[in-house]
């Protein structure tokens, strides 16, 4: 499947992996990468040498163009900006931020650039930036979120640039694959659905509470402290928004401590009482467990066939 999106990252399918720190590593950025799309290394708020081992660990698992996720809100933010030139990474995303003030630095070294959105003003900034492209990420996905939907963002996003748009937030099949295409996207950026793919080298348990998890399953806390962030309903969650409810000092104070350090206990160590479990709103979507490759293979056979389907049935407007 040919887009501009494959064109500019020279990739076979326009399918790239979402970052989730402490969840997008070499092993499954490698597979996704091997499987012909664009796997990422979510740089989190990891060390600077962590992330640049990470890098090697995956280029000597793949020969095809890997990328590089930077979160803005990171202490390490600049570092890891950094870093993307020194490796001379062939893609970057970023998040839960506005990355202008490294774009210079970015394009100077040559690498493509495309910066998650949640908002048309955003992306018209990005493109004038010099911005290879943008994902507009609508709040199905799972982790940091903003407030509209992909439904609604996509095509908002498609009309204010002529870069190529990718979306994000409510793939996890050909179906939802087809729906962004016909939304006017090139390309999608997925998350849930590798979560529980065979390479990814999450705990057991938190594939199990995806595999396990339904259409109403996720929710989202976080709202005002404004940073509102989509997980799994378990222990944690509950208890968060108990205390949103609350909303004084202490219990700010209390929400601080709890979810420090949430997410690394749900990937590494898959404590369902005391773990962030980030996911997008199709967890209820992803039933099993496949190799990167038949899930990219798949979603791309499967959302062309349900677009020529379509054309065949309403492409004479009858
Ligand atoms: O960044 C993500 N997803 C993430 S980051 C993360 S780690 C985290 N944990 C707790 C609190 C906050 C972060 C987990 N998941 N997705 C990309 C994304 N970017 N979603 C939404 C946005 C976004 C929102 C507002 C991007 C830009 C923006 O506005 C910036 C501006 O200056 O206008």
């Amino acid at each position: 499947m040919k887009t501009r999106l494959t064109e500019l990252l020279g990739i076979e399918y326009p399918v790239i992996q979402g970052a989730m720190a402490w969840v997008a590593e070499h092993n499954l950025a490698a597979a996704v990468s091997e499987a012909g799309g664009l796997g990422i290394i979510a740089g989190g708020a990891a060390p600077v040498d962590v992330i640049r081992e990470e890098i090697h660990k995956a280029r000597a698992l793949t020969r095809k163009p890997i990328g590089m996720n930077i979160m803005l809100l990171s202490p390490n933010a600049d570092d890891l900006a950094q870093l993307a030139v020194d490796e001379k990474i062939e893609a970057l995303t970023t998040g839960a931020g506005n990355p202008g003030k490294y774009m210079d630095a970015w394009k100077a070294a040559g690498i493509k650039v495309m910066p998650v959105v949640a908002s048309a003003a955003l992306a018209k900034r990005m493109e004038r930036a010099g911005a290879d492209a943008v994902i507009a990420e609508g709040m199905e996905s799972g982790g940091h979120i903003g407030e509209t939907t992909t439904m609604a963002l996509l095509p908002q996003v498609v009309d204010a640039v002529s870069i190529p748009v990718v979306g994000a937030g409510g793939a996890a099949d050909g179906r939802g694959m087809a729906a962004m295409l016909a939304l006017g996207a090139e390309g999608v950026q997925c998350g849930t659905v590798f979560l529980t793919a065979d390479e990814c080298v999450i705990h057991e348990k938190y594939k199990e509470m995806v595999l396990k998890a339904s259409d109403i399953s996720t929710v989202v806390t976080g709202r005002p402290s404004g940073h509102p962030v989509r997980s799994l309903k378990s222990p944690i969650s509950r208890e968060c928004l108990a205390l949103e409810k609350v909303g004084d000092d202490r219990s700010l104070e209390e929400l601080e401590a709890i979810t420090a350090g949430a997410l690394r206990r749900a990937v590494q160590d898959g404590d369902w009482q005391k773990g962030t479990f980030m996911a997008g709103q199709v967890a209820g979507l992803v039933n099993s467990c496949r190799p990167c490759r038949e899930i990219v293979a798949n979603m791309t056979a499967d959302a062309a066939e349900r677009l020529s389907a379509l054309a065949a049935r309403f492409g004479n407007g009858v």
